[in-house]
């Protein structure tokens, strides 16, 4: 059933509040302040799932306003998951991933793709298939690829393997209970990869697990992760990153520390790590028993989260696993409570102030970033309805990095500047061209060699060229005649 709740409660933004009973002057841009603008000022994205009742349009209206208001990155609860897009062999249903990425698109929000091979939620179609090495590794191929070409360019980041390591910090794999490690082997995570990777070569890959907050000592998820990922980049199998899922609860008090040390030894290798499912919940039993203070404590741990994502420069992505309290995994399936930003009458709690608080102390020139301008600021797809209420993306006035320049002539565009040690082919002096009508859309793409890229098939006219080097871009008007 809908419960319905007053909008007027999410009319007033927290900061409001706050500056009232301090007694600020409040000025109108501070009164409009979003936990999203702070975020993409930072060139970071922070966000939370869309609940599978917001699928099933069995959510109260806030909940929705709230989400676009306040994030810019989204993922499925649990509507792209094996058992949902794939519920009979070889027919697929997109159904609810596509609402999400319209909804997505509409409002300007990254999407994470959760997840492609995971052991848990998988069909019985495919555990009838178990121990048959062969027919697992088809089905698992057959569906990371149509998955992810069905929604090339529109999911940025995949999940591709969620879960895989045991519980018995043993370091090792999942041995049980998985149908893709008994029926395959650990190969099934390399494969994983590199077959998500042929599908949508621009999405960014990332291995996922939970408990790997819990420090990098010997025998530890954490440390085994770290291994993986330099065997895996040593073997060219394309992982971009890690996501620590972080369900925890409010006597975890080191574990943002050791997000930290994390993200450091993943810094080594090149590899982005995102808090992917936080939630820091109270014992169950405390529920309606818990204090100002209580409150104030889970208030600081978020802050210290916060703290670390935003310090640390290879983090991209801060997902807590819910919006509010209402709505939430920890009530239904955990000894926990009360674990998100917003209570069970959508009410910021003092952990929303905590990330607010955070975002403000680490001013934007601060805060390093992860991605490409490319990424933080994604051509729109019209047709995918991304162009309803804003302005185009593609800005001619941006202003390129490094000394990379264009020129058109005649038909030919030629890049001087490209960062061979960082582009894609550095041998050819590639990078990747993007021509995008003067409304934002893409009109063309290609792959420029030896410092030049050709846009014979482009019609006369006026368009916004954008080069990639791999590192850098450059946005520039061009006329074709
Ligand atoms: O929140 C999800 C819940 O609705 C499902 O019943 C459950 C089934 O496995 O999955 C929950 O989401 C999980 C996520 O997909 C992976 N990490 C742990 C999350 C919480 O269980």
């Amino acid at each position: 059933m809908k419960k319905i709740h007053s909008l007027s409660r999410i009319a007033l933004p927290r900061i409001t509040l706050c500056a009232a009973i301090l007694g600020m002057g409040l000025n109108a841009h501070a009164a409009d302040e979003t936990i999203r603008q702070l975020a993409k000022e930072r060139g970071r994205f922070i966000g939370t799932i869309l609940n599978s009742e917001w699928f099933n349009d069995d959510i109260e209206p806030e909940f929705e306003e709230i989400h676009k208001t306040q994030f810019n990155v989204v993922v499925a609860e649990n509507e792209m998951k094996f058992d949902a897009t794939e519920p009979n062999e070889d027919e697929f249903n997109f159904e609810k991933g596509d609402k999400m990425v319209k909804y997505a698109l509409a409002n300007n929000i990254r999407v994470r793709g959760h997840a492609l091979a995971w052991h848990s939620q998988v069909p019985n179609w495919v555990n009838n298939y178990k121990g048959q090495k062969e027919k697992l590794l088809a089905v698992l191929k057959n569906h990371i690829t149509k998955v992810v070409t069905h929604y090339k360019g529109k999911v940025a980041e995949w999940d591709v393997v969620n879960e895989a390591i045991n519980d018995d910090y043993n370091a090792d794999w999942r041995s049980t209970n998985s149908v893709w490690y008994e029926g395959i082997g650990a190969e099934f995570l390399d494969s994983a990869f590199v077959w998500t990777h042929e599908a949508d070569p621009d999405a960014e890959l990332c291995y996922n697990d939970y408990s790997i907050e819990w420090g990098l000592r010997e025998g530890s998820k954490a440390s085994f992760v770290v291994e993986q990922v330099k065997r895996w980049k040593a073997n060219n199998i394309p992982i971009t990153c890690v996501g620590t899922q972080t369900h925890i609860e409010i006597a975890h008090e080191t574990t943002p520390q050791n997000v930290r040390a994390l993200a450091k030894a993943l810094a080594e290798l090149n590899v982005t790590l995102n808090i992917t499912e936080l939630d820091i919940g109270f014992p169950k039993g405390s529920a309606g028993n818990l204090s100002a203070a209580d409150y104030a404590k889970q208030g600081h741990i978020y802050r210290q989260f916060m703290d670390v994502f935003l310090e640390e420069p290879n983090m991209g992505e801060f997902v807590m696993w819910g919006l509010t309290d209402a709505h939430s995994w920890l009530d239904e399936q955990q000894g926990k409570t009360e674990g998100l930003l917003y209570d069970k009458q959508y009410k910021p709690k003092p952990a929303y102030d905590s990330v607010m608080a955070s975002l403000k102390a680490h001013p934007a020139s601060e805060v390093k970033t992860p991605y490409s301008e490319t990424i933080l600021n994604p051509p729109k797809d019209c047709d995918a309805g991304g162009c309803g209420d804003s302005t185009i993306a593609i800005m001619p006035s941006a202003v390129a990095k490094k000394g990379m320049s264009v020129q058109i002539a005649g038909r030919t565009l030629f890049i001087t500047g490209i960062a061979t040690e960082k582009s894609a082919n550095a041998a050819s002096n590639a990078a990747k061209v993007d021509v995008f009508d003067m409304q934002g859309r893409p009109i063309y793409s290609t792959q420029s060699a030896n410092g030049a890229a050709d846009l014979s098939t482009i019609a006369e006219g006026l368009y916004v060229v954008r080069v990639h080097d791999g590192s850098t871009s450059i946005v520039k008007k061009i006329s074709i005649k």
